[in-house]
């Protein structure tokens, strides 16, 4: 039986293996084309993918995919930005897609938040899942040289994606990791907290996501946004004086205070029963947004995983704090070690080496304690 991780927990006491890349900014120009096109969804809506093919490819190659509501296009529209938070995964060989979803930025369609999933009897329903399962059926139809396989990670709303893909997988669908997902926004991601409502994360998040395509900043009048909220007075007074009723989340909000059938709909952790396609989960100790979604989506996985693909990653960080820079301080708390370089280079890229181009190992036991790693994790059995 294979042995390795299902649950890594990385502590501070990291010392920092052989780095597989710089991290220095790249000229993604000499390394990759780009091809920008819509891709029709069942519903005849096309949604605004950017496609990045490594120009020295000298073997078929896997897709690596990331959907997000935040925009993919560089300012310039030259190359998508979002290429280097990848940088640690150059090396291995993927034909990078970024992909703009419904009703955002470059794409068709109306933006849903956390757009449930479909009703199953309905033969034409969309949601998250079926996009995405559309958008790789599309992909490994029409790029030249792919190896038949796709990855996909988000983070965040992008973990919600993520995760979604994992509700109807596509066959070609071979590693997916869902990080800090916004797996329940009642019980513990964003918007409440077990129930006690976020007020800033609820107005100004679904304001500035509901209001137009593209993310835009509210405006205030003054820099004291405690003082701001409590001259509101009641919240009845957002809709009246503010918001006129046209931010749906903000009427959910108020129409939905309870864990009522609206919430469980949106709540991919537990739309998810059986791990089909090997996931990583990943989470923030200190993850002041989405800690419940990564720990619940595992747990439910965790429940029917004979096939031992759930798994899961802890470290020391705040929202998304494993994804750029070092890792390592949380605020002013050193971790005299590089948690998060060390998570990208050492744990997540051949993670996805393993599942998408057979390459190498995944991340064990043995090997950790080799690079002198403080873990603590049950082996898979
Ligand atoms: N999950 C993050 C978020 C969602 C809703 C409100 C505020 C933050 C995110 O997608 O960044």
């Amino acid at each position: 039986m294979r042995n390795f991780f299902r649950i890594v927990v990385i502590s501070a006491s990291i010392w920092v293996a052989a780095p597989r890349s710089s991290g220095q900014q790249v000229d993604l120009a000499a390394l990759f084309e780009k091809r920008e096109v819509m891709i029709p969804m069942r519903d005849g809506v096309k949604l605004h993918t950017e496609i990045y093919t490594p120009k020295d490819a000298k073997e078929a190659l896997p897709i690596f995919l990331e959907r997000t509501p935040y925009g993919i296009s560089a300012k310039d529209k030259g190359y998508s930005g979002k290429l280097h938070r990848y940088a640690h995964m150059f090396a291995d060989g993927y034909v990078f897609v970024f992909q703009d979803i419904r009703g955002r930025y470059g794409s068709e369609g109306l933006f849903v938040m956390n757009r449930p999933v479909h009703d199953p009897s309905d033969a034409k329903g969309v949601d998250e899942s079926t996009d995405t399962y559309d958008t790789i059926e599309w992909l490994i139809k029409n790029i030249p040289n792919n190896n038949g396989r796709v990855g996909t990670a988000g983070i965040s709303y992008g973990g919600f994606l993520a995760a979604m893909a994992l509700v109807n997988p596509h066959p070609a669908l071979k590693a997916v990791s869902e990080q800090a997902c916004m797996g329940d926004t009642w019980l513990g991601d964003d918007f409440f907290h077990n129930g006690a409502f976020r007020l800033s994360y609820g107005y100004e998040y679904a304001t500035a996501m509901e209001s137009n395509k593209e993310n835009y900043q509210l405006k205030f009048d003054r820099d004291d946004l405690y003082d701001w909220y409590l001259r509101v007075g009641p919240l009845s007074n957002i809709n009246k004086e503010y918001l006129h009723g046209k931010i749906p989340s903000w009427n959910s909000f108020v129409l939905h205070p309870t864990y009522d059938e609206f919430w469980k709909r949106k709540a991919v952790a537990s739309a998810l029963h059986q791990a089909k396609v090997p996931n990583l989960n990943v989470a923030g100790w200190w993850d002041q947004e989405d800690f419940y979604g990564p720990m619940a989506t595992y747990a439910n996985l965790e429940k029917d995983d004979a096939a031992h693909m759930n798994f899961l990653v802890v470290g020391p960080w705040n929202h998304g704090g494993w994804a750029s820079g070092p890792g390592n301080f949380l605020g002013q708390i050193p971790f005299g070690s590089d948690t998060g370089k060390y998570f990208r280079e050492q744990v997540e890229a051949p993670w996805f080496a393993y599942w998408l181009h057979d390459k190498g190992a995944l991340p064990g036991r043995r090997e950790m304690r080799s690079k002198g790693v403080c873990i603590s994790a049950r082996m898979g059995s």
